[in-house]
């Protein structure tokens, strides 16, 4: 196991309790995927949460979905895995899958459309030996691949978003991972690539010996009102944006909550057609496709509406029958 920590970048001392999370250390039955999380990142929640890294400042708000995130946030510590790997929908890549290689991202990230909302100091370390296996097992399996080493490029706000708020203090390495944009162009049909993308995701993890919480950063119905209320954080404001959506999100939850993963295969196309869910970037088929479609449900821990679309906070847990 010594491999785990000797390939390791160099700055990976610099986090938080390295002594006990030595005495954490995987062992080879307990390395893998330990966790799978939907993670949706609106820039509304980081807003809310009035972390130091943001700008802006708010009087709260969404607390429901923030709650669910802070019991993320007891469970993913208690599991201390070593890795977070996040696929997000707004770093996208329009020739195939890239991986974040650099091994300290820093600067500031803006939500283009809600720049009053987010604008989010980060500096957090990248699992790099991970990053780079990654790379190499997508080669591996066929996929277009690359491995992103500019330091200079920005982290986009839907990977910062999900990692705050399923770990505001930035001590686990992070895999971060592009959305290819072909779903945009090629309706869902590309969802099936996310199979190749999550077995190659599966393997990197196995063969590098990393205990693995992955997070697929994803809306589900994504219509939103394109008025703010005067207080963006008025709950008064906030409700489904119509209740198609709302009913649509319900009938893909209870299938969440009472089946088989595998039940999802057709669930998911099916709710992004009826909603434009953001799941069509393929987020939440690599997680399950990661996690090789386990034979379990996923537990909701929240649900609530961000400025009209619906956000559902998920734990799988691949063990768990
Ligand atoms: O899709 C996004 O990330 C948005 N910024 C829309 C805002 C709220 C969405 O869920
Ligand atoms: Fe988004």
């Amino acid at each position: 196991m010594s491999r785990v920590f000797h390939l390791d970048p160099p700055g990976r001392a610099r986090r938080a309790e390295p002594a006990e999370r030595v005495a954490e250390a995987p062992t080879a039955e307990k390395a893998g995927i330990v966790a799978g999380y939907l993670a949706p990142h609106p820039p509304h929640l980081i807003y809310a949460d009035n972390p130091p890294q943001n700008e802006p400042r708010s009087t709260g708000g969404w607390d429901l979905l923030r709650w669910a995130y802070q019991e993320v946030r007891r469970r993913v510590r208690a599991l201390a895995p070593d890795v977070l790997l996040v696929h997000a929908p707004h770093w996208i890549t329009m020739v195939g899958h890239h991986v974040n290689c650099v091994p300290n991202p820093k600067g500031v990230s803006v939500e283009p459309i809600f720049p009053h909302l987010f604008r989010y100091h980060y500096d957090f370390r990248t699992d790099v030996a991970l990053a780079e296996e990654l790379v190499a097992r997508c080669e591996a399996n066929g996929l277009v691949s690359r491995g992103m080493r500019e330091p200079g490029v920005r982290v986009d706000y839907a990977t910062i978003g999900a990692l705050h708020m399923v770990n505001p203090a930035w001590d686990i390495p992070v895999v971060s991972i592009s959305a290819n944009n072909n779903p945009y162009f090629y309706a869902d049909a590309e969802l099936d690539e996310m199979e190749v993308l999550g077995r190659a995701t599966r393997e990197a993890i196995e063969r590098t010996g990393r205990r693995a919480v992955l997070l697929a950063s994803n809306t589900l119905s994504h219509l939103h009102f394109d008025r703010e209320a005067e207080l963006p954080e008025d709950m008064s404001a906030e409700r489904p944006f119509n209740n198609d959506q709302y009913r649509a999100d319900m009938k893909l939850l209870d299938i969440v909550r009472n089946q088989p993963t595998s039940a999802l295969r057709t669930a998911i196309p099916e709710h992004i057609a009826a909603t434009e869910a953001e799941t069509k970037s393929g987020s939440l088929n690599w997680l399950l496709a990661s996690m090789d479609w386990p034979a379990t449900s996923g537990e909701v821990l929240g649900y609530g509406t961000i400025i009209g679309t619906g956000n559902a906070v998920i734990e799988w847990r691949p063990g768990r029958g």
